[in-house]
């Protein structure tokens, strides 16, 4: 079974995506996500410039040898672009080979480990009484599991908090667009780590008391905090029993990760922004973290993924895979059926992708009483309507931009 054609397909359905559909002479086809937020056409440049004049004519059944040929044939190694378009070239080869053998991929994975995925969602508000309608409204639409994060008194828009009132749409993520093709620059938002510091003990106890002790709480730091800084919150929130506190320092120094361990209890996950294995050998043969939280579309695909996890288990630390609406459904598809096959699953990050995004991608995963299942298709459960991606051309867009009240560009 050789590879025939394969595209690239930029499209923005609200946001955007970079996909590769690679298809067979077998007439079968697969698909892989390649969406790197704010750095989005670096990836499909790669992809087309780079790796699809490779791709033709060679054998799609050869997943493990075309992923160290892209990988070690390449020389330069690692990075989140090269990651995420060897990613979306190992997912579509998955897909297409769990197709052929006309079962979910999760089968060829080893077989399911559980019914479904245990799925957290992000619970915020600009004030404690918005929080806690959020979280409510979790809670109503299934969720076993929330993520907490509010505004700081003092500050303006925090990034991860939804800009709009709880019950909308929760749109506090998506990069901010500039419309008509132009290039915006990213916003800029204000952080103060003292006024979050003092502010978020408050929000966990007020959660804690209107919710009981039982539901999983989540919270991510954004990269925001110094070591120490990082170590005082994980003991500030020990009273409530952290299912994970996420991101608490920039995850490339990896010996930060020390100084936070030794001093609290808090579990700890990280990951997000790694795109490789080698950047957890510390982490993980240390013990300094509970979480990985990775996604298969920034770490070179389902085989990469697989092996990182398998590492992760002989250190006692568990799955957390990345799960906002910026991984598309193709590459949520491929975590969902990680999720439902490995051993050392933790928890899935999981926001609703908006209606028009799902006009283009039709996925036959499911949540359903707060767990996520990928569904029975043979392959991924996913295709694109290529007419429907057609009609939302690519527009510019980024994260914002953090500065310290000194002005001073600072971690997020
Ligand atoms: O900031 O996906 O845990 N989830 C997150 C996300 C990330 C964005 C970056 O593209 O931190 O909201
Ligand atoms: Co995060």
């Amino acid at each position: 079974m050789r590879i025939r054609t394969a595209d690239v397909i930029v499209t923005s359905p609200g946001r955007n995506f970079v996909t590769l559909k690679i298809t067979t002479d077998d007439g079968l086809s697969g698909l892989g996500d390649a969406t790197l937020n704010g750095r989005e056409l670096a990836v499909a440049s790669y992809l087309s410039d780079h790796l699809v004049p490779l791709l033709l004519g060679r054998d799609a059944d050869r997943i493990e040898d075309t992923w160290q040929y892209l990988y070690r044939g390449g020389y330069w190694r690692r990075g989140p672009v090269t990651m995420a378009a060897i990613a979306a070239v190992d997912t579509a080869l998955w897909d297409i080979k769990a197709k052929a053998a006309g079962m979910p991929l999760y089968q060829l994975l080893g077989g399911r480990s559980r019914e479904g995925a245990l799925a957290y969602g992000h619970a915020s508000g600009r004030d404690i009484p918005e929080l806690l309608d959020s979280v409510r409204s979790h809670l109503a639409e299934g969720f076993r599991a929330v993520r907490v994060q509010t505004g700081v008194p003092g500050l303006g828009a925090v990034y991860g908090v939804a800009s709009s009132a709880a019950g909308t749409r929760y749109d506090y993520e998506p990069a901010r667009r500039a419309g008509g093709g132009a290039t915006p620059a990213p916003a800029e938002e204000t952080w103060d780590t003292r006024a979050y510091l003092r502010h978020v003990p408050s929000v966990f106890e007020a959660v804690r008391q209107e919710f009981g002790p039982e539901l999983p709480l989540l919270h991510d730091g954004h990269h925001r905090m110094t070591p120490i800084q990082a170590a005082r919150l994980g003991k500030d929130l020990e009273p409530y029993d952290l299912f994970w506190l996420e991101d608490a320092t920039p995850g490339e120094d990896q010996a930060a990760l020390r100084l936070i361990r030794s001093h609290t209890t808090t579990p700890l996950a990280i990951g997000e922004v790694f795109n490789s294995i080698h950047d957890y050998t510390t982490l993980l043969t240390e013990r300094l973290i509970d979480y990985v939280r990775s996604a298969v579309t920034h770490t070179g695909g389902i085989t990469p993924m697989r092996r990182l996890l398998d590492l992760a288990g002989l250190y006692g630390a568990k799955s957390g895979m990345h799960g906002p609406t910026d991984i598309s459904p193709v590459g949520m598809a491929a975590q969902l059926h990680l999720d439902l096959a490995v051993h050392n699953f933790g928890i899935q990050e999981y926001m609703r992708q908006s209606p028009l995004t799902l006009e283009v991608f039709r996925t036959s995963a499911t949540f359903q009483d707060g767990l996520l299942h990928p569904g029975e298709n043979p392959g991924l459960g996913v295709e694109i309507d290529e007419e429907a991606a057609a009609r939302f051309p690519y527009e510019a867009a980024y994260l914002p931009v953090n500065r310290l009240v000194d002005g001073t560009v600072h971690d997020w």
